[in-house]
């Protein structure tokens, strides 16, 4: 199992801390890379294009600004692209928002929130989990344990106001 996190600056990685920790912790293997659209574009398109040969299952791509780095990979592959739009200008991360979201018909990133570490990695579990049973029942336990911890801040709250 093999996803690739690939950021557009190193700028970009405490968001990306998130991704890698979360996908570690479901024993997914990242592959972590900065590589930029318009900094590095023959790089990031060279990557694209063998990545489904170097056994990559779904890549995740982040960038902030002008984000079109997971726009391209998605141009130069058929693997699933996640677009990861990172806050890192001055308009409150709107600008990589709508550059990763807004794809032409035929080439989609599944993008995910402002700063959505977490959940890119969670999403990119989900897909792997279609072909890794193991991952569909951790991800079981993943949700049946997030339940459990809000039920506990609902009781504890609950508890606070009557006190
Ligand atoms: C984007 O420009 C990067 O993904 C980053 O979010 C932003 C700023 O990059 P640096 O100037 O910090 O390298 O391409």
């Amino acid at each position: 199992m093999k996803v690739a996190v690939i950021m557009g600056s190193k700028s970009d990685y405490p968001v990306l801390e998130a991704t890698v920790k979360t996908l570690r912790e479901f024993g997914v293997q990242p592959e972590v890379r900065v590589l930029s659209a318009h900094r590095t574009p023959v790089a990031a398109a060279a990557f694209a294009k063998n990545a489904k040969e170097n056994g990559i299952e779904v890549v995740i791509a982040a960038a902030g600004k002008a984000a079109h780095l997971a726009g391209g990979i998605a141009g130069h592959t058929v693997l699933p692209v996640i677009g990861l739009p990172i806050k890192s200008s001055t308009m409150d991360g709107m600008d990589s928002l709508l550059s990763t979201v807004q794809m032409p018909e035929g080439v989609p990133v599944a993008t995910v929130a402002i700063n959505g570490g977490k959940n890119a990695a969670i999403l990119a579990v989900q897909m792997l989990s279609l072909k890794y049973a193991g991952l569909g029942k951790a991800l079981e336990q993943y949700k049946a344990d997030m339940e459990r911890s809000v039920l506990a801040a609902d009781s504890a709250l609950q508890k606070e106001l009557e006190g």
